[in-house]
């Protein structure tokens, strides 16, 4: 569905800084919107990790850094469960930093239960939009770190894993193949025991490994050690270095699996394969 004329002004209320605005054009794009906005460069970073590991504290503190050099910074949370405790827990977190901020920074949380295709085709066009009302860093945290969320980091030019000192979360970032994604790995908490022991351990599994290796930082979102070197070292990521060829087609696999899901056939072809009545490879033709 295309906006109509009320939307366009709309679009113009949030491009000239109105917030409210820009919500419900993030809304109407969640809900399947489409619009024009131009060409934009934004600055993008996709934050991923198992649960819990510090993310939402990290990007905390880099906000307030951020913030404190001028830079507007827009999140989004993106939670595949609840439609609201990622951007109510973030915001919580950001807190700890920089209490005068507010308008210096946006956060939006997505659910992405209520899109079986994924938030793919939608991810592009909000962070287009973001960038266009002014939004200098756009930030997008993932929960969890599985084939889903590197899906959704790979729509942004740079990405920071984010371990914590226990070996099972470090393990599975590792299955996921989220370690070759990623350009910088933070591992956080270094105020805990065996927060260099994880960090030793992530530095030789990626010596074994081929390609790229990103810095491994050791940081506490606590206590704000490592923090200011992290920052540097994602500042630094030009995106032309970045992990291009992996993240493009993360990106059009994304697009793919939406294109198919969201398929005004997708339940009749189904039903179809699953009563005999035709093959896969047929169901696959008759997508096209
Ligand atoms: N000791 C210690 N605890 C931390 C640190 N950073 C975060 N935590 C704690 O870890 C818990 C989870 O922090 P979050 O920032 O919500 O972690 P998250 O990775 O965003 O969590 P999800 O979004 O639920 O996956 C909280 O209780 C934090 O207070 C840290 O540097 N040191
Ligand atoms: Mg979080």
């Amino acid at each position: 569905m295309a906006m109509g004329l009320n939307d366009f002004e709309l679009l113009n209320s949030a491009l000239s800084g109105n917030r409210r605005d820009l919500s419900k054009i993030l809304t109407a794009i969640e809900d399947g919107d489409s619009f024009e906005i131009g060409p934009q460069h934004p600055w993008t970073l996709g934050v991923t990790g198992p649960p819990g590991v510090g993310k939402s504290s990290l990007i905390g503190r880099l906000i307030s850094k951020w913030t404190d050099r001028g830079e507007k910074v827009a999140v989004l949370a993106v939670d595949p469960s609840s439609p609201n405790s990622g951007g109510a827990l973030l915001a919580d977190r950001m807190r700890m930093g920089s209490t005068d901020s507010s308008d210096a920074v946006f956060v939006r949380s997505l659910a992405t239960r209520n899109h079986p295709g994924g938030m793919a085709s939608r991810l592009s066009l909000m962070i287009e939009c973001l960038a266009a009302c002014g939004w200098s860093r756009i930030v997008i945290e993932t929960v969890g770190a599985g084939q889903s969320e590197i899906r959704i980091v790979a729509f942004a030019d740079r990405v920071l894993l984010v371990d914590g000192p226990d070996r099972g979360d470090i393990v599975q970032a590792e299955k996921a193949g989220i370690m070759e994604l990623a350009d910088v790995i933070a591992i956080n908490k270094s105020d805990m025991p065996n927060s260099q022991q994880a960090a030793d351990s992530v530095r030789s599994a990626l010596a074994l490994s081929q390609g790229s290796q990103p810095q491994v930082h050791l940081v506490s979102a606590h206590d704000g050690s490592g923090v200011d070197e992290l920052l540097e070292e994602i500042e630094a990521c030009s995106v032309s270095n970045l992990g291009g060829h992996l993240r493009t087609k993360e990106r059009l696999l994304s697009l793919w699996d939406s294109r198919l899901l969201d398929h005004p056939r997708i339940n009749e072809v189904l039903h179809d394969v699953e009563t005999g009545s035709i093959t896969l490879d047929e169901a696959v033709e008759s997508l096209r």
